[in-house]
Parts: C-alpha cells; structure tokens; sequence
C-alpha cells in the first residue's frame, strides 16, 4: 500500500538526514567503487562496530533553522530564518559549511543589519553563490506550503538568503518541487513527474535575472530545464553507467550540477538495479547509488533522501540507518510538527 501523508513527511526529513549524515564519509571523493559504499552501507548494521554515530553537516544543520523557523513563525519569516541560520552557525561553526557561505553567515548575525538579503548579494563580486547550499535545505519549505506556487516562491526566498544568483535559489526552487510533487504521490507516474518539473522550471527560467545570470556564467539558457531534459533521455535508457551520469548532469557543489542528479537517482532507483543488494528497498537503493557517484556526496544525497524519503515514506527506512546517525529523531519531529501545523484541517 503506498505510504500516508504523515509518513510521508517524516520520510522526507528523516531521508534527509541519512543522506547527510551517511554520504559524509565520500564527500570530495573522485571515485568511489559502488564496493566501498556497500561497505560502509553495511557497517551501519552492525550494533557491535565502534565508530559511534555518523554526524550530520550543513546541510541537515540550516534544514533544521528553516523548519524551526516555519514552525515558531508559523509563515514564512525572512528575518527570523536568517537569524537562526547565523544563531547555528555561531555555535556550532564544523560542520563543514561552504567557503563563501560563511561570510554571509557572519553578517547575518549582526544586529544592525537592515536588510537580510543584502550579504548574499555581496557575494562573488555580487553576482551571488550559484552553491547548492539553498538546494540542501529546502525540504520543508515543500512540507510547509499547500500550493505549488508558495513552494516555489518561499523556497526562492529562503535560499536567497545566502544565494542570490539565480542557478543558486531556482535550484532550491526545484528542489523543493520535487519533494513537493513526490509527497503527492507524483513519482508513481515517473515520466509525468519529470515533465512537471520541466514546465515549472519553464516559468523560472523565463525570468529576466535568471536568463542575465545564464549569460554571465556562459551557460545555456534555461540551463535547469535542459538538464531534466537530460535526465529524462537517460530514464529512457536500458543501461547507464556512472560515468555518463557524472558528465551528463555533474556531481559538484554548484545547484545546476547536484539538483538535478539528485533528481536522477530517485527516478533510477525506482526499480532494482545491478550492483545493488535485492534485499534494498527503493531508499536504499537511491542513498547508495547517490554516494556511488562520488562528488558531494553528503548533499546529493540530502537531497535525493528527501525526494525519496516522501516517496517511500519513514518505514522503508531501516532501524540500523536511522540509529546511526545524529539528528534523526529531531528530523522526525519537525517532520510530526509540520504535519500537525499545515496538514490538519
Ligand atoms: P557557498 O555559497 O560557499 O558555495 C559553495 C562554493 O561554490 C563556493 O565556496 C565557491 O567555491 C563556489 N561558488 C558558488 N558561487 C560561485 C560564484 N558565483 N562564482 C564562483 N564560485 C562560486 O556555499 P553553499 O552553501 O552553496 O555550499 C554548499 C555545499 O557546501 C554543500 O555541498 C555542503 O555540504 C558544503 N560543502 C562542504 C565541504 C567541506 O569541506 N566539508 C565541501 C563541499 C561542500
Ligand atoms: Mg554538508
Ligand atoms: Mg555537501
């Protein structure tokens, strides 16, 4: 039976968090042998083992500041985001932030700042980070929001906090659609699901900032929408190997080239593939093909966990994962807590 919605929303929290915390062990890395990652996978099963609990990142740290925020403001509220994304930051400043990120954070955190969007727009001689970091932490702005429309526009605005160029928040734009569609059962019907997300990307990228920033950066234009095209022509193919799906939608920390490979990996591991256990269910199979592909690791990972996780819902989730890694309890609480908030009648 396919998942409710509550279960639905804890799946997408908690898969999150797993992502983060279990996709850490490759981050950076160039290669990493599906071998190694089957390895690390069943380490987690082992109560015995003594490396204690895999921690959580950036990524699951200002997760938890957008839905903090949405839960105590019970909107969306741009001031108190940015104030606990700085707050988090301050105490807790290892947990491997991006580089430019950090300068944004610490003027966040001063109390005479007037406009909280003006440190983004600093950034990279103002033409602002393009980083997935808006990307990694739009989840539950997709659990917040009834209607497509909000959950683009306040996912845009939550990311341009720290990312004002446009490949930067039209990536947590879609990242937040894809959770969206997916907690609605969209990903039964996959080809539907991808055409989707082309068309609202379409309305995006029609923007005049996002085709000026398009330009500058020497890309495409309406680069988002070419890369789902992308990812659509290889979800036609029988096979696809690793190294095509790293040249063809990338594995780095820009949003352009993890947003949409998060995307891939869920949709490719609806069904079992070769290389992976039978035993794996689809969140399995989608977290560890993600760390397959090397790269940022943790973050494509983040991400796919949270699309899939809303797919499959919070008991496709092995107890062992969940166990070892920190912060799923907190996740599935704000997951319960945004359920309780936007769901009820
Ligand atoms: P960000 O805004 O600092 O962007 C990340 C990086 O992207 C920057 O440091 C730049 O190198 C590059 N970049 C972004 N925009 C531009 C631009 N306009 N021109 C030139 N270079 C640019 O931080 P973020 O929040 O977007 O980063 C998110 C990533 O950082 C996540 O993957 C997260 O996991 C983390 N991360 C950490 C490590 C680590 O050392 N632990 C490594 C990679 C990523
Ligand atoms: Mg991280
Ligand atoms: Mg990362």
């Amino acid at each position: 039976a396919a998942p409710g919605v509550l279960s639905r929303f804890r799946g997408a929290l908690v898969g999150s968090v797993l992502g983060d915390c279990i996709g850490g062990e490759f981050e950076g890395a160039v290669d990493v042998p599906l071998d190694r990652v089957l390895q690390h996978l069943s380490a987690l099963e082992d109560e015995t083992r003594g490396d204690g609990i895999l921690q959580y990142s950036d990524d699951t740290a200002m997760m938890r500041c957008v839905a903090d925020s949405l839960l105590t403001r019970m909107a969306f509220d741009e001031r108190d985001m940015a104030r606990r994304f700085a707050k988090e930051y301050n105490l807790a400043p290892g947990r491997g932030y991006g580089s430019g990120v950090i300068q944004v954070l610490r003027k966040l955190a001063s109390p005479h700042l007037k406009d909280v969007f003006q440190p983004a727009q600093a950034q990279f001689g103002g033409r602002g980070s393009f980083g997935n970091g808006g990307a990694m932490r739009a989840a539950p702005l997709a659990l917040a929001f009834k209607s497509r429309a909000d959950v683009c526009k306040y996912s845009r605005f939550g990311a341009m906090l720290t990312h004002s160029c446009s490949l930067g928040y039209n990536g947590a734009a879609l990242q937040a659609l894809a959770v969206h569609l997916s907690l609605q059962g969209a990903l039964a019907l996959p080809k539907e699901f991808i055409n989707k997300l082309i068309s609202e990307m379409e309305e995006m990228e029609k923007d005049e900032k996002a085709q000026l920033d398009a330009k500058a950066l020497n890309l495409s234009e309406f680069p988002y929408c070419s890369r789902l095209h992308r990812v659509k022509e290889l979800m036609d193919r029988n096979s696809v190997s690793i190294e095509e799906v790293i040249s063809e939608l990338g594995n780095g920390i820009a949003a352009l080239q993890s947003v949409p490979t998060a995307i891939f990996c869920v949709l490719h591991c609806l069904e079992p593939r070769d290389g992976l256990p039978e035993r794996f269910g689809g969140l399995e199979r989608t977290i560890s093909y993600s760390l397959a592909l090397g790269g940022d690791t943790d973050t494509i990972a983040c991400m796919a966990g949270a699309i899939a996780g809303a797919h499959y819902g919070i008991d496709s989730i092995p107890q062992s994962w969940q166990k070892s890694c920190e912060g799923v309890e907190e996740a599935d609480d704000l997951a319960r807590r945004l359920y309780n908030f936007y769901c009820l009648p």
